[in-house]
């Protein structure tokens, strides 16, 4: 993953690969919209017809497991966007983890193993440990919720997730006073992520995210087990991945493997790549523009040169009524 330096290059070209992507996926984003003429077609196609399989991407999933997705109460209170069909949703990615293109998360992510999976609990709570993650989901109602997804690179999904409050489950281990913020790791392994194994990768692994406490107790973070009614593919973060809806994607951490509570705001994986460039809050905000390109507008996939799909973002990805009072006060221009 190592990004080479060409001699002819000057150092100041030379960008880490987050940046590099990110810069590839604004010009396609550029292409949707009329900025540019036509280039790199070709990856553009995908968002509209993809090119693998969506059967490849059913995760069988453990009995338990599938007995309690399939119980799961529907969403009463759906979007009426449409969903966006299920091999857009698993077909056009961002997992690191097994590679920086869209389409390589559906191609590397075959034989990752979400099960048996363990979640370590750890921080300033009263009942620290290890479960399986059977035993978390043990007595816990899924239910279906239809989510707006906002990466920053500006194209956005529309997901039927299967899962859980986050605040249900974090109660069970009664965080103490001093739990002020929650971190969340990915698991570190580089036999099953492939990228994690490149030791010059811009990122240092693992994954990490977090959350205000307040943030976290919120009734709209969740935990995802499952999307469209079924386990959870690999490359949406099987078996366990967080839902923020009004942040940011990246804020959405993917197959869970620890979740500590402190006393201080964690360093989370993209703040730490590029402050400059992704905060900790990152609320989705059509005013506060990317320091490369504008928030004010989205691809909702699928989109397509012919058919680019181009609509405005939402102040809280159109969950304001429900979040801003978390944010009262704060500078959002600052806290980014
Ligand atoms: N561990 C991990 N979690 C992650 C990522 C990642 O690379 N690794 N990418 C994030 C980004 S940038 C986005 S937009 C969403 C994408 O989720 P999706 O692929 O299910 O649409 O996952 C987020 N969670
Ligand atoms: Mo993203």
């Amino acid at each position: 993953m190592l990004i080479k330096k060409p001699s002819d290059i000057p150092a100041s070209e030379i960008t880490p690969e987050s940046i590099y992507l990110a810069r590839r996926d604004f010009m396609r984003g550029s292409i949707a919209t009329g900025l540019l003429g036509a280039a790199s077609l070709s990856s553009q196609n995908l968002m509209a017809d993809p090119s693998y399989s969506a059967a490849e991407a059913v995760n069988k999933g453990p009995e338990w497991l599938n007995t309690q997705i399939a119980r799961a109460k529907a969403d009463t209170q759906k979007l009426t966007e449409s969903l966006t069909p299920f091999e857009h949703v698993t077909g056009h990615n961002n997992f690191y983890e097994f590679g920086y293109d869209k389409t390589d998360p559906a191609k590397y992510s075959k034989r990752f193993k979400p099960d048996p999976w363990q979640v370590e609990i750890a921080g300033q709570v009263a009942k620290p440990g290890k479960y399986n993650l059977e035993d978390l989901l043990k007595g816990i109602d899924l239910e279906e919720r239809v989510y707006r997804l906002r990466c920053v690179e500006a194209w956005s999904m529309v997901i039927p997730w299967v899962g859980f409050s986050l605040a249900s489950l974090l109660k069970k281990f009664e965080p103490n006073s001093n739990a002020k913020y929650v971190s969340f790791v990915t698991l570190k392994d580089s036999r099953q992520f492939p990228a994690q194994a490149g030791s010059l990768s811009t990122i240092d692994w693992p994954y990490r995210e977090a959350l205000r406490i307040d943030e976290a107790m919120h009734p709209l973070t969740i935990l995802a087990v499952g999307l469209y009614g079924k386990t959870l593919p690999n490359q949406n973060g099987a078996p366990l991945r967080l839902v923020v809806p009004w942040k940011y994607g990246f804020k959405s951490i993917k197959s869970i493997v620890k979740i500590e509570f402190t006393d201080r705001q964690p360093k989370t994986t993209w703040s730490q790549i590029a402050p400059s460039e992704y905060g900790f809050y990152a609320n989705v905000n059509p005013q506060v523009d990317h320091p490369r390109w504008s928030q004010a507008h989205e691809r909702r996939l699928p989109s397509s040169l012919f058919s680019p799909n181009v609509i405005p973002t939402q102040m809280f990805n159109g969950y304001a009524d429900q979040v801003s009072n978390l944010y009262t006060g704060l500078d959002l221009r600052k806290f980014y």
